[in-house]
């Protein structure tokens, strides 16, 4: 193609962007095309598998943010674009803790939060790369129910504002825990999901399960009656190791769409015991059916789980030699597909 061309087909792919000719549906660049780390368009569930439009296996690999409420600065278009570029990447997570610190119902800015959100989503899409918005339940307040009807109003807003939108996935309970039962998850589940698929009808939908996001063989005997939702599993390889692993094999066997929305390299304390070893092994297993898994966390925090060294202070552009021990892991392990 001679350059006049390129540069007048250029030009015209530019207005089509502009007058949103091509929406949320855009074509490869060549570089993409050729690339490894690929965009699949809108996804759905078949079986216990994320497949495309074809019906083809998809596995997303990916980073998740720490919460936003601490480290928000971390949510930008150059770092998203690194988690593609840098680390192979095509997806990433928005972790928005309800509790806790500045928590969206703990006394958080909400506006400020939902703006976090809307870089995080909309530098994903500009990346052609998954976004998910995840509602981040956590120790602090265990039972989802707890907070429904504040969920509810949560998911309403964002599936209406990203309803377009084919690559957002929405993830509705981080880890419930506190002895919260899967009967409870599914009571929730039932009025969150609902609220999102009048908006977003094809989207899909991770429902966290009982203790910490691991109990998903009680989600396997019992699943929820609606289509795309996949099923979260989390593990930390300092401690979750092969008992788990076949926890999560059955699970699969069983017909559970499974998606590793939260792991960790270290402990499940987040702070110390990073285990290549055991996470090499729990990669090993994904790989072999296709289950998406996104790393935690993307930020400098002085704890094992981040990726970045607390010494580091850049946002974006990050060298091998800003990384963590579990950031060079992590960037080894992506790069390698
Ligand atoms: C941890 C963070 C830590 C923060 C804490 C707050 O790493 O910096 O102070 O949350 O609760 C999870 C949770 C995730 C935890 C992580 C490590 O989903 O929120 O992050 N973890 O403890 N489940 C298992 C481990």
């Amino acid at each position: 193609m001679s350059g006049k061309i390129k540069r007048i087909l250029s030009v015209m792919v530019a207005v089509a962007f502009a007058l949103g000719i091509f929406n949320a549906v855009t074509p490869f660049t060549e570089a993409e095309a050729s690339s490894k780390v690929k965009y699949y368009g809108a996804l759905h569930v078949d079986g216990a598998n994320l497949v495309d439009k074809d019906g083809k296996k998809v596995q997303l690999r990916g980073i998740s943010s720490h919460g936003v409420s601490w480290f928000p600065e971390y949510v930008n278009a150059k770092a998203i674009k690194n988690v593609k570029t840098t680390f192979k990447g095509n997806v990433f997570r928005i972790a928005m803790y309800p509790d806790e610190y500045a928590g969206y119902l703990n006394g958080g800015d909400q506006a400020k939060l939902e703006k976090t959100i809307d870089t995080g989503v909309k530098a994903c899409r500009a990346n052609k790369m998954y976004a998910i918005i995840d509602w981040h339940v956590s120790n602090a307040r265990p039972n989802p129910l707890d907070h429904k009807d504040q969920a509810v109003n949560f998911f309403k807003k964002m599936s209406e504002k990203y309803a377009s939108y084919e690559n957002v996935i929405y993830e509705i309970c981080n880890e419930p825990s506190g002895g919260t039962s899967w009967s409870d998850i599914k009571k929730y589940a039932n009025a969150v999901i609902p609220a999102i698929r009048k908006n977003a009808p094809d989207s899909v939908i991770i429902v966290g399960t009982p203790t910490w996001s691991q109990d998903v063989d009680k989600a396997a005997e019992d699943p929820l009656e609606y289509k795309n939702v996949m099923y979260a599993f989390h593990f930390y390889a300092g401690t979750h190791k092969a008992d788990m692993r076949k926890k999560v094999q059955a699970a699969h066997d069983k017909g559970l769409p499974i998606f590793v929305s939260e792991f960790g390299t270290c402990n499940a304390d987040g702070q110390s015991g990073v285990n290549t070893k055991e996470a090499d092994k729990w990669i090993k297993l994904l790989d072999k059916n296709s289950i998406s898994y996104v790393n935690w966390s993307l930020c400098n925090k002085n704890e094992a789980a981040s990726i970045i060294k607390s010494s580091c202070k850049k946002k974006s552009g990050w060298k091998k030699s800003d990384m963590s021990k579990s950031g060079k892991w992590l960037y080894k392990t992506l790069r390698k597909y």
